[in-house]
C-alpha cells in the first residue's frame, strides 16, 4: 500500500451511487443516482463535492488527483456480515459437505463451528490479528472498505473477549473499517453440552455485562436454529444485550424457519441474516420492526441450499442488505464480487438493486449509513475505481477481479 491522499477523483465515465442517509426498500432499492462525465472533490478523507464536468482543482497538487479514465465509480462496498477473525480453517469438511452429510450434523458431532473454537482458543492475539489483516487486505482488494466482524468462535469469557479486541485492533490499525458484533450465542460449547443453562447463565450474567463494559461490541447476534438456540433463548439474550446497549442482529432461518425472522421483527433487530427458509409471517415481521433483510448468497451457495426470497422481500417493502458470510464453515469467501454476481443470477436483482445492497443497505445494517455507503457530500471518501464503463459490466464479467483502484477515506490504497 502506496497511502496516497486523494483530494480529485476526475475524468470518471459513470459515477453510480444510491442515495440518502438509510436504506431503501421496495422500488427505491434500484433507484441510483448515475453521473456521465462526474468528478469528486474529497478533503480530509470525507467527499467535499461531486459533479459534472472539470472540477476547479485550483490549490490540489498534482499528485493528489486520480485521474479515473473514463471508468465507473461506485462507493467502497460494505460488507455488513462477517466472522473475520478465527483460527485455522476447515477444509477438512469439504469431502464429508460433497458427500451430503448436513452442516447442522457436523456440529452436532462436535465439529462445525466447534472445531474452529478449539482452534481459536489456542490462537493468541497475535496470531488472530495477522491472520484476519490478511483477509482484510484481500477484501480492500477486492473493493471491500468497511467489515462487519462477529465473535463466537471463543465461547467463553476470556476467548470471545479476546476475539473482540483483536476487531478492535484491526479498526485501529487497518485501514479497512472494522464494526464489531457480539456472538457468543453462536452454538454450545463441549465443557457446557449437558449443562445449557450454565452456558445461558454465563452469557447474560457475565459475557454480555463485560462486553458492554468494555464497550466491545455495537451489536448481540445470535444463531437462532434447529439444535442451536431456540427462540426463547435468543430472545432473553438479544434483550439482555438490547439492556447493555447492543443493538440486535439474527441468524433467522438459515436452515430451518424456527421463528428467528418473527423474533428479528418483534425485537425491531437491526437486521435478519441469512433467511433460506423464511416464511410469509417472516416477511411480514421485518416489514413491521423495520429490519433489514442481510442476505448471503455465497453461503446458499456453498452449502447447495437454495436462495433467498429476495424478490418477495424487495416487494414487501423490506431492505435487502447483501453480505458475504465469511466464515471458514459456511461460506470460505470474501469476495463481495462473487455474492453481487449471485445476487443477480439467483436473486435476479438487477444491478442497482444489488449496487445498493452492498453499500447503503449493507451501510444501515451496521448502522452506518449516516458516514458510509454512498457518494455523497458529508460522507467518508470511500470509493472503487472498477475495470469497467458500465454498471452492468460488473455483472456480466463475473469471475475476476475488476477492481481497478479503491481509496478509502481518501486514501489510494
Ligand atoms: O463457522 O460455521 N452459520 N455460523 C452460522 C456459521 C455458519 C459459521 C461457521
Ligand atoms: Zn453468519
Amino acid at each position: 500500500m502506496n497511502d496516497q491522499r486523494i483530494c480529485a477523483v476526475i475524468n470518471i465515465g459513470i459515477l453510480a451511487t444510491p442515495k440518502g442517509l438509510k436504506a431503501k426498500a421496495g422500488t427505491q432499492q434500484g433507484e441510483i443516482l448515475s453521473l456521465k462525465n462526474a468528478y469528486l472533490l474529497i478533503e480530509d478523507g470525507f467527499i467535499k463535492e461531486l459533479g459534472t464536468g472539470t472540477p476547479d482543482l485550483t490549490g490540489i497538487k498534482a499528485d493528489q488527483i486520480l485521474d479515473a479514465g473514463g471508468r465507473l465509480v461506485t462507493p467502497g462496498l460494505v460488507d455488513a456480515h462477517t466472522h473475520l477473525v478465527f483460527g485455522g480453517w476447515r477444509a477438512h469438511e469439504l469431502q464429508q459437505k460433497l458427500a451430503g452429510v448436513p452442516y447442522l450434523d457436523i456440529l452436532a458431532a462436535g465439529g462445525g463451528i466447534l472445531n474452529t473454537v478449539g482452534q481459536t482458543r489456542k490462537a493468541t492475539e497475535n496470531e488472530l490479528f495477522n491472520k484476519a489483516a490478511k483477509a482484510l487486505d484481500g477484501m480492500i482488494a477486492l473493493g471491500t472498505t468497511t467489515v462487519e466482524a462477529k465473535s463466537g468462535y471463543g465461547l467463553d469469557l476470556e476467548n470471545e473477549l479476546k476475539q473482540l479486541r483483536v476487531a478492535k485492533q484491526l479498526d485501529e490499525r487497518h485501514l479497512v473499517d472494522v464494526v464489531s458484533t457480539l456472538m457468543v450465542a453462536h452454538a454450545v460449547p463441549s465443557e457446557y453440552k449437558h449443562n445449557r443453562n450454565a452456558f445461558l447463565d454465563l452469557i447474560l450474567n457475565t459475557i454480555i455485562p463485560a462486553v458492554a463494559q468494555e464497550n466491545l461490541a455495537a451489536f448481540c447476534d445470535v444463531f437462532c436454529e434447529t439444535g442451536v438456540f431456540d427462540v426463547a433463548e435468543s430472545k432473553a439474550i438479544l434483550l439482555c444485550a438490547q439492556a447493555h446497549g447492543m443493538r440486535s442482529k439474527i441468524h433467522a432461518d438459515e436452515i430451518d424457519a424456527i421463528g428467528g425472522s418473527e423474533l428479528a421483527g418483534e425485537l425491531k433487530a437491526i437486521s435478519a441474516e441469512h433467511l433460506i427458509a423464511l416464511q410469509d409471517s417472516g416477511i411480514a415481521s421485518l416489514k413491521t420492526g423495520g429490519t433489514i433483510a442481510c442476505l448471503l448468497p455465497a453461503t446458499s451457495f456453498y452449502l447447495g441450499k437454495p436462495y433467498a426470497r429476495a424478490q418477495n422481500l424487495i416487494a414487501a417493502g423490506v431492505p435487502v442488505a447483501i453480505a458475504s458470510d465469511f466464515n471458514p464453515g459456511s461460506c470460505p469467501s470474501y469476495s463481495l464480487q462473487f455474492c453481487m454476481n449471485l445476487a443477480a443470477y439467483n436473486y435476479r436483482m438487477s444491478s442497482e438493486q444489488v449496487l445498493t445492497s452492498v453499500t447503503l443497505n449493507a451501510a444501515a445494517a451496521i448502522d452506518k449509513a449516516k458516514i458510509i455507503g454512498s457518494l455523497e457530500a458529508g460522507k467518508l471518501a470511500d470509493l472503487v475505481i472498477w475495470d469497467a464503463e458500465t454498471l452492468d459490466f460488473l455483472f456480466y464479467r463475473f469471475g475476476s477481479n475488476l477492481v481497478k483502484s479503491v481509496v478509502k477515506r481518501g486514501i489510494l490504497v
